[in-house]
């Protein structure tokens, strides 16, 4: 937190493949993640909120990435862009990726585009369960990111391939809104069952 960047790949990695989640990744000036030229990242159940400019950033060369569980939002106010149409989650040239179950709001220039290169274009997520709602951080003023008890991202993520654990150790998935099914949260932190 508080950094220029949250988390940078500067395609150092070629053929291989990147993990990114469980992390809070929130008050940094410029990108909270930024992707330049990777393949095959994965970036789940993370918070990434707050940040100066954009969210997730990919940029030539990033494709085939697996985006979700992710709670994205209130990023973009600290940083101009005339030509950005979205400050949420921006994708690559090429714009094959696998974009489910975030909650992506009030992104300050919008919540999703693409970067062809030459400008932003319109961009709609491919998978199921985006969402579009206020998360309901229990204290982000004061560095609490985790769910209130009515945040729409309680119970609204994949359990498939999600981390067993939150950030903070707790076990994942935990049934939050009590209606008897354990299901993932967005974000990095998974709210406990009441009971
Ligand atoms: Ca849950």
């Amino acid at each position: 937190m508080g950094n220029g960047f949250g988390v940078a790949l500067l395609n150092s990695l070629g053929g291989g493949t990147a993990l990114i989640q469980n992390n809070l990744i929130a008050n940094n000036d410029f990108m909270g993640i930024i992707n330049i030229g990777h393949p095959h990242v994965t970036v789940r159940n993370n918070t990434i909120a707050d940040n100066g400019f954009i969210g997730y950033y990919e940029f030539v060369g990033a494709a085939n990435n697996i985006v979700e569980n992710n709670v994205v939002a209130r990023n973009g106010f600290g940083f101009p862009c005339t030509v950005c149409t979205a400050t949420g989650i921006v994708v690559g040239p090429v714009g094959l990726n696998f974009i489910s179950f975030n909650d992506v709001f009030d992104n300050a220039k919008g919540n999703y585009a693409q970067n062809t290169g030459a400008g932003f274009i319109p961009y709609t997520p491919s998978g199921p369960g985006e969402i579009s709602a206020d998360p309901k951080f229990r204290n982000s003023p004061y560095g609490d990111y985790g769910l209130s008890l009515d945040s729409p991202a309680i119970d609204a993520g994949t359990n498939t391939d999600a981390p067993p654990r939150d950030l903070d150790g707790v076990a994942r998935p935990q049934d939050g809104n009590s209606d008897g099914v354990p299901v993932v949260d967005m974000g990095a932190f998974e709210r406990r069952a009441v009971n």
